[in-house]
């Protein structure tokens, strides 16, 4: 072994290359991105590992599951939210079962620090009926991955590592393999009626995974990583990296509790149950939403105990934890100096933004028309909604900027407006231009070309000049009302009346407005050079 220090995306990442995948797949989104940067990186030089970027969540969760069909192991990583993207692939995968290991991260983001909520992914995994895992530490993180695939493989289900900001974006050192084991063989094929959703084969194949959660759950009881410790009458059940905080918050005094750590799922009920049976007082702190505490009060309670939480109020239910709120739960003074405040500084559009010269343009065209409503979606742009612009009405999910501004228009509204950026034009915004330009919508669609995915730290974007272009008028946008403007102050007046023209128009106008973010130095590649350029690059 060999150590290294890693973050807990970096030592999920170095997991899944070591535990021999075939190939990465990802859509960029904060906390989860350096997953797919570390594996894309690492692995540049290994024609054995295809690191593409994909186009969005679904896409590279059902590009995952393709590899995985073929017989290798494959990963996908998403944040929270871009689980709902690929919701429907990936209940449904577990329903179809896999074939090489197919091992699903989900970074969640308590706190909200860079997201639009802060759901917690076990839902989902409990909804689908996987198996879930949840490391506590990057040793974990990277550990755990060996394991990860190898249940997807025996139990020929999706596995779901489920992750959260903290623990993705902190750094400790891990003890790794010198080198990566051989490549396990591609896994053959099998019956091909597995795959296949009719209503006859899914549900015979739903039934088979009714039938095997006793599966999981024995597997859950006979982990490793679930630890239960019998004391004193005071038990606590700690989850992920909020076990690190119970201990950290009680020092010593832990010796003196009962303790379950909880980091395979389903939850480990003969466990939960031996200490419930030893104690009179339970507490549960989880990082997210109170999956494990709502499962143990039921409905009614458990009679004769005393179970507290985020539910019972002892914990808060939003934002994320920390040592100092689990030392206050358990009545121990905050010590730690980092708790003092520390000033806020609000995320601005940098100087020299093409995004502010479109939005400026954007207000003047319509300053005599103040019912006009701009729907806009998820970026750098969404900072427009603070002063001086104000001019994002609305930000909801990514791609919605487009489908809600058709919406209004069918609502009879003008002036509609919205704004939408390269990647979640070809992330999602697509579809709903489709439908837009079928209807001749009302409304005016702002395509910001900024060449770069730059939300989420300039990741290559999957189509930009005029490649976007030919996209928007593949999808039925006419010439006649699409162009192509340089946001630029120098243009201001000329924009401006482009946009005026446009905006009177009664139907759809797309106006796609092309300068590259100025943090990055030189237009990106597309995704079709994608290959050769990290090649260069190492
Ligand atoms: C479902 C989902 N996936 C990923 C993200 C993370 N994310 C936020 S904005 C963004 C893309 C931004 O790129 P673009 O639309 O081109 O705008 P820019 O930031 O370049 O202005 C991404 C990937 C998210 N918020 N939601
Ligand atoms: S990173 Fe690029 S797109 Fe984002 S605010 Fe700065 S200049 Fe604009």
């Amino acid at each position: 072994m060999k150590t290294e220090l890693l973050l807990g995306d970096e030592a999920v990442a170095l997991g899944a290359i070591h535990a021999g995948i075939g190939g990465a797949f990802s859509y960029p989104g904060t906390p989860a991105t350096e997953i797919f940067e570390f594996i894309q990186r690492t692995t540049a030089n290994d024609p054995g590992v295809s690191a593409l970027w994909s186009a969005n969540e679904k896409v590279a969760y059902e590009e995952a599951l393709g590899m995985s069909y073929a017989g290798k192991r494959a990963i996908v990583s998403m944040k929270h939210v871009g689980l709902n993207v690929a919701a429907d692939p990936f209940v449904n995968s577990a329903i179809t079962g896999v074939n090489g290991g197919l091992v699903l991260v989900v970074a969640d983001d308590p706190g909200m620090h860079s997201s639009q909520n802060e759901q917690d992914s076990r839902y989902l995994g409990d909804f689908a009926k996987i198996p879930m895992i949840e490391p506590g530490s990057q040793q974990e993180a990277y550990d755990l991955m060996f394991e990860a695939f190898d249940l997807s493989e025996r139990l020929q289900l999706p596995v779901m590592v489920r992750l959260v900001t903290r623990l993705s974006h902190s750094r400790s050192v891990v003890h790794v393999a010198v080198e990566a084991p051989a490549r396990p063989e591609p896994k053959p094929r099998p019956p091909k009626e597995h795959w296949v959703l009719v209503p006859a084969n899914a549900r015979r194949r739903w039934r088979h995974l009714l039938d095997i959660q006793p599966d999981l759950l024995d597997y859950a009881e006979r982990s490793k990583v679930n630890r239960l410790v019998l004391a004193g009458k005071r038990g606590i059940i700690a989850s992920g990296i909020a076990y690190n905080y119970v201990r950290e918050a009680l020092g010593d005094d832990l010796d003196g509790c009962s303790i379950l750590k909880i980091g395979v799922y389903p939850i480990p009920t003969s466990l939960v149950r031996q200490l419930v049976d030893h104690c009179d007082e339970i507490i549960v702190v989880e990082e997210g939403y109170p999956f494990i505490e709502s499962r143990l009060n039921g409905l009614l309670g458990l009679p004769g105990k005393s179970v507290r939480g985020k539910l019972s109020g002892l914990l808060p239910q939003t934002g994320e934890l920390s040592p100092d709120l689990v030392k206050a739960a358990f009545g121990k003074p905050c010590t730690n100096p980092q708790a003092q405040e520390i000033p806020g500084r609000p995320p601005m559009l940098c100087v020299g933004c093409p995004h502010r010269d479109t939005f400026a343009a954007m207000l003047e065209a319509t300053r005599d028309e103040p019912d006009t409503i701009m729907f806009s979606d998820i970026g750098c742009y969404t900072l427009g909604c603070l002063p001086p612009y104000e001019a994002v009405h609305s930000c909801v999910d990514m791609g919605a900027s487009i489908t809600m501004a058709h919406g209004a228009a069918q609502a009879g509204k003008h002036p509609v407006l919205c704004t939408i950026g390269d990647s979640t034009f070809t992330h999602s915004g697509m579809t709903g231009l489709i439908g837009a330009a079928r209807a001749n919508a009302n409304m005016t669609v702002f395509l910001l070309d900024n060449s770069t995915v730059a939300m989420t730290g300039g990741q290559l974007t999957m189509a930009h000049g005029d490649e976007l272009l030919d996209i928007v008028r593949g999808l039925g946008v006419k010439d006649e009302h699409l162009h192509v403007i340089e946001p630029l102050a120098k243009f201001h007046e000329k924009n401006t009346a482009l946009f005026k023209r446009e905006i009177a128009h009664r139907g759809l106008s797309v106006i796609v407005a092309r300068r590259p973010c100025i943090q990055i130095k030189k237009p990106k590649k597309t995704r079709k050079d994608e290959k050769a350029a990290t090649c260069a690059a190492t």
